[in-house]
């Protein structure tokens, strides 16, 4: 499916972004002002970015865990401000700076990233078939790694969602590694999507730092679910070109994979900049345009920065028990 200029541009502007907020997160972290750990999407944020372009608000969606689901969420339309400020531990935070990153928009139907990789797939499945069931018309967004096939949930919630027929998108976003399994040491085949036909569903493999084919997928994908064909999946390949995450505890100091090859992968695969060109090659965007864009993303981190200082942090002891349920 083609995308108009327009929505390439809206995807175009959200990878900017996505990728502007990532690098606050990355600041914030190195500088003691994100309470726990980030885990960096760097150069994997187009299929994120994709994922909820093209869903309605009433459309449940699971973000993925990399960058913390921020470009899921800018997809969305979500306002992450106070996301944010959860993670800096602010009183304005989604849950009054008291979690981490776990956190749900109610309204969109956006639910959080758990911590139990794959907790996602049954969940969808039972949100795909009660949207059968009550014919709402939503399609759910299942996001997640490529680790969360390695889990036998997964591999129910396929068949199911197979054989019920349920309106469900499998959006794999493959960084072919698993915190610090590469995925061709766990996983029997080089591709995950080829689990489908297996499972009797379609479906796509895409370039992953192609952000309009990310989007062409999303559209194609939520058109099938949605017109009451079945599930769908899409695999976009995409690398990690870091470390699984920054602030947990690394004592030996280890690296586990090969630095120059991470940062020839930052250098070369840049969803941004491989995006841009595409624009301007193809008559789409100037010049001035995509400069007007990047130069409105790079106030975004200052606007969301001060939405946090204004709130309070650290909240008195007396405040902070009131949400201890069991000790
Ligand atoms: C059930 C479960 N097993 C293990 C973990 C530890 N863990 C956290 S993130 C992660 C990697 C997940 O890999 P993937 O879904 O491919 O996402 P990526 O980190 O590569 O973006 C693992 C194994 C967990 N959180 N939950």
């Amino acid at each position: 499916m083609a995308l108009s200029n327009e929505q390439k541009l809206a995807l175009f502007t959200n990878i900017v972004r996505a990728m502007t907020l990532d690098q606050m997160m990355m600041r914030l972290i190195r500088t003691g002002r994100l309470v726990g750990f980030y885990h960096e999407g760097g150069v994997a944020l187009a299929p994120s970015v994709a994922s909820g372009a093209f869903l309605r608000k009433s459309d449940p969606s699971w973000p993925h865990l990399r960058g913390h689901g921020v470009a899921h969420m800018l997809s969305r339309g979500v306002d992450v401000k106070p996301y944010f400020a959860e993670h800096m531990g602010r009183e304005a935070g989604c849950c009054k700076g008291r979690t981490s990153f776990h956190m749900s928009f109610p309204e969109f139907h956006m639910w959080g990233a758990s911590g139990n990789i794959g907790a996602n797939f049954p969940l969808s499945v039972g949100f795909g078939f009660a949207a059968k069931r009550k014919e709402t018309g939503q399609v759910v967004m299942n996001c997640s790694g490529d680790g969360s096939y390695a889990e036998g949930r997964a591999h129910e919630a396929l068949l199911m969602a197979s054989l019920w027929a349920l309106p469900i998108v499998f959006w794999c976003e493959n960084n072919q590694m698993s915190q610090h399994s590469a995925l061709a040491d766990v996983f029997p085949g080089v591709r995950v999507s080829a689990l489908a036909p297996g499972y009797g569903i379609p479906a796509k493999v895409v370039d992953g730092q192609d952000v309009f084919a990310c989007g062409e997928a999303a559209l194609e994908a939520v058109a099938h679910a949605r017109s009451g064909k079945g599930p769908y999946m899409v695999e976009c390949l995409t690398v990690r070109c870091h470390e699984h995450s920054v602030g947990s505890v690394n004592k030996a100091g280890v690296m586990f994979r090969d630095p120059e090859q991470m940062a020839a992968w930052c250098r070369d695969l840049d969803p941004a900049k491989l995006a841009a060109a595409r624009l301007i090659e193809d008559g789409v965007a100037t010049e001035a345009d995509i400069a007007e864009i990047q130069a409105r993303a790079a106030k975004e981190p200052e606007e969301i920065e001060a939405f946090c200082n204004r709130s309070p942090a650290t909240p008195p002891i007396e405040d902070l028990v009131k949400a201890v349920y069991a000790a």
